[in-house]
C-alpha cells in the first residue's frame, strides 16, 4: 500500500556547493527530508519508473534512519530496485562508481561530507545523475524548485529493511538489494593501479580515516590487498559523530597524522580522508603536499599507473586552486580548464573526454573512473608513483618544483561570520572591482579583477558570480568567496597563492611567501573591519 502524506514547504532546501547540508535537528523536523527526497523524485518523474536507485551515506548520525525512509519512497515513486551499501555505508565515489555500474538512473548520497557529525552536527543528502557525479545546476535548480512547493510525499507503508544481511528482499514490488559496499570499488582501484608493484616496493605508511567511511575502505585496499602491516589505518571504524572529531582532513583537524608524520620514525607515506571518503589529504615524511601542488604532481606522473599509461586528456581544475596543474598541462601538451568550485562542474568535461584528471585546493582529486573526487583513489596513485619511481614523496616534490617552478599556497578560513557582515563584505569588493587594475597595494599591483563567471564548453551553460579574483602581475593572486557548504552563518575563504619560478626560492616557509598577499588580502577586502577578527580560524 502506498501512504501519501500531505506536507507544507520548507524554503532553504536550495542545495549548496555539495547537496542540501542543515544541521541534524533541521533534518529532524516533520516532513523535512521527505519533501527534499520527494523534490528528488518529482523532478525526475518520467524517468524513475522500473529504474535503478543506489542508495549510501557515511555513516553518520540518522544514515540509517533517512535510508530506511528513502527506500519506502523510492517503491512509491516506482523504482524497480534500490541498491544499498550494507549498513547503509557507501563513500561517495564508491557510489559514484555503484552508479556507473549498474546503470542506475542517480542516487542518493547521504552525507555532510568534512562537516561534524552527530546529534548536535550536521547531516546532508545529495542527489547523483547517471553518469555517477552530482547533479549539475539546472537539476539542482529544479529541485530547489520543487521543494517550495511541495504539498504531498509518498511512502510504501512497510517496515524497515534489514541494512545488515547481504542480498535481496522485496518492498512493496521493489527489489532492495544489499551489496558490500567495498567490493566493487576495490575491484575498480585494482583496474587502475599496479598493486603488485606497490606491495613489492615495502613502502610503510599510516592512514587517518577520522573514524569515518574510508575505514572499510582502506583496510581492505591497503591492509588486506596491499600488504601493509595491521594498524597502518588508524581511526578505522566508521562512528555516527566521527568520535567528535571533525572529519576534514587538513593541518588542523587531521593534526595527529602531520604529527607522526614530521616525527622521528615517520612512515614513508601518510594519509587521510574526509567524512564520506572523497578527499585526501597527502603528506610524505616531512614533507605536507598541499593538495593543488599534489593535483599537479600526480597529473605530471599519472602515466607512471596502468590506468593512465595512454597519457591524459587534459586536466581540469576549480578556480580557487593553485594554477600548479596548468604548467603541467602546458608541459604535456594538453588542455588545462578553470571550473566553479564544486564537483558538479567537472562532470561534463569528464564525460567529453576532454579531461582525465581534475581537482580542487580543498583536498580533492579524482579521474574519469568515477564522477565524484576520490580519496583513496589519489593516495593508490601517490603509492603507485612512490613504487614506480623508488623516490619519496619530498624527492618528488623538490623535483616538480626545480621543473614547473612552486606556487606556494594557502587557504584561510574565517568560520561563523555574521552572514550579513560576510555578504557587505563580498558586497563592497565587488563594487569595486571595476576601479582596482593598475592600482598598486604594497609592492603588488594588480593587473586584472573580476568575478569568476564559467561558461561550459560542452554545453554552453553559465554560472556567475562564482568568487572574485584579483590578479597580481607577476602570476601573484588572491580569491576571496563565501562557502556553500557551511551551516552555521557564513565562511569567508580567502585564498592565496604566489608563483615562483623554478630558479627563484624553492624551499621557502610558506607563510612568509604569502605575507605581503595576506596584508594585501585585509587591505582590499577590510577583513577585520567586516568580520571582527584578526586570524583566521583555520589555515590549510
Ligand atoms: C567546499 C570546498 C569545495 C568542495 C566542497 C565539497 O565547498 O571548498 O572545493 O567541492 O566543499 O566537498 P565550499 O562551498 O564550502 O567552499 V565535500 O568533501 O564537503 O563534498
Ligand atoms: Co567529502
Amino acid at each position: 500500500m502506498i501512504r501519501a502524506v500531505t506536507t507544507t514547504p520548507y524554503l532553504d532546501q536550495k542545495p549548496g556547493t555539495s547537496g542540501l547540508r542543515k544541521k541534524v535537528r533541521v533534518f529532524q523536523q516533520p516532513n523535512y527530508a521527505e519533501n527534499f527526497i520527494q523534490s528528488v523524485f518529482d523532478v525526475i518523474e518520467h524517468e524513475r519508473a522500473g529504474a535503478t536507485l543506489v542508495i549510501g551515506g557515511d555513516g553518520r548520525f540518522l544514515n540509517r534512519e533517512v535510508i530506511q525512509v528513502a527506500i519506502r519512497m523510492a517503491a512509491a515513486a516506482g523504482f524497480a530496485r534500490v541498491v544499498v551499501g550494507q549498513g547503509g555505508i557507501l563513500s561517495t565515489p564508491a557510489a559514484s562508481n555503484l552508479i556507473r555500474k549498474r546503470g542506475a538512473l542517480g542516487g542518493l548520497i547521504l552525507s555532510a561530507s568534512h562537516n561534524p557529525g552527530g546529534p548536535t552536527e550536521d547531516f546532508g543528502i545529495k542527489y547523483n545523475v547517471s553518469n555517477g557525479g552530482p547533479a549539475p545546476e539546472n537539476i539542482t535548480d529544479a529541485i530547489y524548485a520543487r521543494t517550495k512547493v511541495i504539498d504531498t510525499w509518498y511512502a510504501a507503508d512497510t517496515p524497515d529493511i534489514d541494512l545488515d544481511t547481504l542480498g535481496e528482499v522485496q518492498v512493496a514490488g521493489m527489489t532492495v538489494e544489499v551489496v558490500d559496499p567495498v567490493a566493487d570499488y576495490a575491484e575498480l582501484m585494482e583496474t587502475l593501479f599496479d598493486f603488485d608493484a606497490i606491495r613489492a616496493s615495502k613502502l610503510t605508511m599510516a592512514f587517518d580515516a577520522m573514524s569515518a567511511v574510508t575505514g572499510p575502505y582502506a583496510t581492505e585496499i591497503l591492509e588486506r590487498r596491499l600488504g601493509f602491516a595491521p594498524g597502518t589505518v588508524r581511526n578505522g571504524t566508521p562512528l555516527p559523530d566521527f568520535g567528535g572529531h571533525h572529519p576534514d582532513p587538513n593541518l588542523v583537524h587531521a593534526r595527529a597524522l602531520y604529527d607522526t608524520m614530521m616525527g622521528e620514525g615517520a612512515p614513508d607515506f601518510g594519509a587521510a580522508s574526509d567524512g564520506d571518503g572523497d578527499r585526501n589529504l597527502i603528506i610524505g615524511r616531512g614533507r605536507f603536499v598541499t593538495p593543488s601542488d599534489s593535483l599537479a604532481m600526480l597529473a605530471a606522473n599519472a602515466h607512471l599507473a596502468p590506468g593512465y599509461a595512454g597519457g591524459l586528456k587534459g586536466i581540469a581544475r576549480s578556480m580557487p586552486t593553485s594554477a600548479a596543474a596548468d604548467r603541467v598541462a602546458a608541459e604535456l601538451g594538453i588542455p588545462a580548464y578553470e571550473t566553479p568550485t564544486g564537483w558538479k562542474f567537472f562532470g561534463n568535461l569528464l564525460d567529453a573526454g576532454m579531461a582525465t584528471i581534475c581537482g580542487e585546493e580543498s583536498a580533492g582529486t579524482g579521474s574519469d573512473h568515477v564522477r565524484e573526487k576520490d580519496g583513496l583513489w589519489a593516495v593508490l596513485l601517490w603509492l603507485n608513483i612512490l613504487a614506480a619511481t623508488g623516490k619519496s614523496v619530498d624527492e618528488l616534490a623538490r623535483e616538480h618544483w626545480a621543473r614547473f617552478g612552486r606556487n606556494y599556497y594557502a587557504r584561510h578560513d574565517y568560520e561563523g561570520v555574521d552572514s550579513s557582515a560576510a555578504d557587505t563584505l563580498m558586497r563592497d569588493l565587488r563594487g569595486k572591482l571595476a576601479t582596482l587594475p593598475g592600482t598598486m597595494i604594497g609592492a603588488l599591483t594588480i593587473a586584472q579583477a573580476d568575478d569568476f563567471a564559467y561558461t561550459d564548453p560542452t554545453d554552453s551553460s553559465t554560472s556567475a558570480n562564482q568568487g572574485v579574483r584579483i590578479l597580481f602581475e607577476g602570476g601573484s593572486r588572491v580569491v576571496f568567496r563565501l562557502s556553500g557548504t557551511g551551516t552555521s552563518g557564513a565562511t569567508l575563504r580567502v585564498y592565496l597563492e604566489r608563483y615562483e619560478p623554478a630558479t627563484g626560492d624553492l624551499d621557502a616557509n610558506t607563510g612568509k611567501m604569502l605575507a605581503d598577499i595576506v596584508a594585501a588580502a585585509d587591505e582590499l577586502a577590510g577583513i577585520r573591519l567586516h568580520t571582527g577578527r584578526s586570524e583566521p580560524d583555520v589555515v590549510t
